[in-house]
């Protein structure tokens, strides 16, 4: 375990650009990574990968030409969206397998309580519904809504109320680009430890459940909007995280922390 944890780390900077048909794939580690700050403009600098939105059927709210930056910084995870911002009754989806289990379809979500949790189960407040299904690789857990003056975060529930698990900071507010951030505790990771997040967002009119054909990190759009339809993902269409701690610093605390007991000893 410990050979293969330093090999990784050492290697843990090193981006891997997904091909077309591959997921796109960062390798992060939380202590080696940027220092993100939330506010202050969305900057390369603060953000170690990023993805580029595919399809434009909403004006590229969140696709082509848009750029949702990724980062992992000790215990919390941070996007930043870049673009105008959205507007009206369109919000942003952001699906996130973080753990074991999860939705391999939005079918059975019935939750369309308010703009953001009908916005996750892929309906209208008013009526209307888009399916998604998800490639059998990917299996949401949680959810983040972006609003153009809330973001929240949510746990998904199938034939019931979704879990809120709380509203995300953002700056600015109300947001043209997006920056937020995420305790990775939140999303049911532990730290320190080796773990994976897949995402991919999706843009859809939450009043009537009109779905655009806007993409982050699923690499590809259809060529018009989805609409009040069903859509099928294929295999990888997801961005990943793997989060690497970086072994290196626990590997060489022991043996200085036993020298200078060894020498208080001398003193002593
Ligand atoms: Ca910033
Ligand atoms: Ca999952």
């Amino acid at each position: 375990m410990g050979t293969s944890l330093v090999a990784a780390a050492s290697a843990a900077m090193a981006a891997v650009a997904g091909a077309s048909a591959q997921s796109i794939n960062f390798q992060i580690n939380p202590q080696a990574s940027p220092t993100t700050t939330v506010g202050g403009g969305i900057s390369a600098g603060e953000y170690f990968g990023s993805t580029t939105g595919t399809g434009n059927g909403f004006g590229s709210m969140i696709g082509a030409g848009r750029t949702l930056r990724t980062n992992v910084r000790g215990t919390s995870l941070f996007f930043g969206l870049e673009g105008s911002g959205l507007s009206g009754n369109d919000i942003g989806v952001m699906y996130l397998d973080t753990r074991a289990g999860g939705i391999a379809s939005t079918s059975g979500l019935t939750d369309a309580g308010d703009p953001g949790r009908a916005a996750v189960s892929g309906r209208g407040t008013g009526s209307g519904q888009s399916v998604l299904n998800f490639g059998s690789d990917f299996r949401p857990d949680y959810a983040i809504t972006f609003q153009t003056n809330f973001i929240g975060l949510f746990q998904i529930v199938e034939g019931n109320s979704h879990v809120f698990v709380g509203a995300l900071a953002q700056s600015p507010t109300p947001a043209s680009s997006m920056e937020v951030s995420v305790a990775l505790s939140n999303l049911g990771i532990t730290q320190p430890g080796v773990a994976t997040i897949r995402y991919m967002m999706t843009l859809l009119n939450a009043e009537n459940a009109f779905r655009s054909n806007e993409f982050q990190g699923a690499g590809s759009s259809p060529s018009s909007n989805i609409g009040v339809n069903s859509f099928t993902f294929g295999q990888n269409q997801f961005a990943q995280i793997t989060i690497i701690p970086n072994p290196v610093a626990a590997v060489t605390a022991a043996p200085l922390l036993g020298l200078v007991i060894a020498r208080r000893r001398r003193i002593g």
